[in-house]
């Protein structure tokens, strides 16, 4: 298998990734600004597929309309020149000092009006694009001091817009869905829908639930201690998983968005083998663009910008061929079998039981040897020993 990707690996990026110029809140930018065109071409020169944006990463703030039309003309071009598509846009609703309290959840009535104005105008944006997804991170919704904010109340707030928005995309008759983004803090003290778990509960509330699914990002789970694989597999069991930011996290601090497979290396590689071959009938989970959220760091220059997005697309190739040849293994195979993973998948209750029949079953409860079973092993260590070696590519 080859680790040059191309547009058939599906890889996005963020303009705000390559284009990030390193300013943090201790420290000046290191590095001066990405043209957005330039970003493009190097883009589809190294293989991705998509290319996605804020609407002001591409439009500075404020922009009247006619220097607003000729950005998006000379983007247009560039895409066209390339064939790089647009398949998610979203709306920054953080930088702008307006949005200091939130966007959709701010306690001034005036600023939720505001907030609603400009996703809207985006929303038309990224349907003259093409694109399928629209994501909406919540970065500023949420609080630092308990007293200041109505949850309840900031949650019908959230609600009345998502759905609002929903409804626009339905009049219009759009092709777009809409992907939460959970985090738990930063730059808020505390985020509404921290958790993969939260923003399912949410849009189990919504009227438009339908369209309405999640964009989950590698760090914004680790930095809870959270395991990313198990919330992703969460959102394919809800039918939820509409788009993801791949990057890199180690453990529990600020939100580092290091490159995808430099932190958690084992939890990427499970990633990936479910993303790639964890369907329910054993096909691949997600065919949406593999999309990468991560932030080149302080330290680098452009040249480790570029090496930075190739590391990206690289280290997602080798991982997934490091997962195919994990699965192909007859000793992973055996390993599997001991650790008795498919026996999972067999309905506890046989077809057609019922609890009466159940209550008869003698090997359920009164025959059934719990010392016995309480002794057996799972083999457990043996697979995971298994993993880790196709993950270092040991095997
Ligand atoms: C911001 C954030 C990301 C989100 C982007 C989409 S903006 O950079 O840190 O995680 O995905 O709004
Ligand atoms: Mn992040
Ligand atoms: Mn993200």
């Amino acid at each position: 298998m080859s680790v040059q990707p191309t547009p058939a690996d599906k890889f996005s990026f963020g303009l705000w990734t390559v284009g990030w110029q390193a300013r943090d809140p201790f420290g000046d930018a290191t590095r001066t600004p990405l043209d957005p065109i330039e970003a493009v071409h190097k883009l589809s020169e190294l293989g991705a597929y998509g290319m996605t944006f804020h609407d002001d990463d591409l439009v500075p703030f404020g922009a009247d309309n006619a220097s607003r039309d000729e950005i998006i003309s000379r983007f247009r071009k560039a895409l066209d020149e390339t064939g790089l598509v647009v398949p998610m846009v979203t709306t920054n609703l953080f930088t702008h000092p307006v949005f200091k309290d939130g966007g959709f959840t701010s306690n001034d009535r005036s600023v939720r009006r505001y907030a609603l104005r400009k996703v809207l105008r985006n929303i038309d944006l990224a349907a003259e694009l093409g694109a399928q997804t629209f994501v909406m991170w919540g970065g500023r919704e949420g609080a630092e001091y308990d007293a200041a904010k109505d949850v309840q109340a900031a949650l019908d707030r959230y609600r009345e817009a998502v759905d609002t928005l929903a409804q626009y995309v339905i009049d219009r008759g759009y092709g777009l869905r809409f992907a939460l983004e959970p985090k738990p803090n930063e730059p808020r003290g505390d985020i509404l829908l921290p958790t993969v778990g939260h923003a399912l509960a949410f849009i189990a509330n919504l009227e438009h639930g339908d369209m309405v699914g999640l964009n989950p990002e590698v760090g914004h789970e680790q930095m809870a201690g959270l395991n990313f694989a198990h919330g992703i597999a969460q959102a394919l069991w809800a039918g939820k998983l509409f788009h993801i930011d791949l990057n890199g996290q180690r453990g529990i601090k600020y939100d580092q968005d290091l490159v995808f497979g430099h932190g958690d290396l084992l939890n990427a590689f499970a990633l990936v083998d479910l993303l790639e071959h964890g369907g329910p009938a054993g096909g691949q989970a997600y065919e949406g663009p593999r999309h990468f959220d991560y932030k080149p760091s302080r330290t680098e220059d452009y040249d480790g910008v570029w090496e930075s997005a190739k590391a990206n697309m690289r280290m997602y190739l080798l991982l997934k061929e490091r997962a195919k040849a994990f699965r192909a293994d007859p000793e992973v195979q055996e390993a599997l079998a001991a650790a008795r993973v498919a026996e999972l998948s067999q309905p506890t209750l046989a077809d057609g039981e019922t609890v009466a029949d159940l209550l008869n079953d003698r090997t359920a409860w009164e025959d059934f040897d719990s010392e016995a079973k309480g002794a057996q092993g799972y083999h457990f260590i043996r697979l995971n020993q298994l993993m880790a070696e196709h993950a270092i590519g040991a095997r």
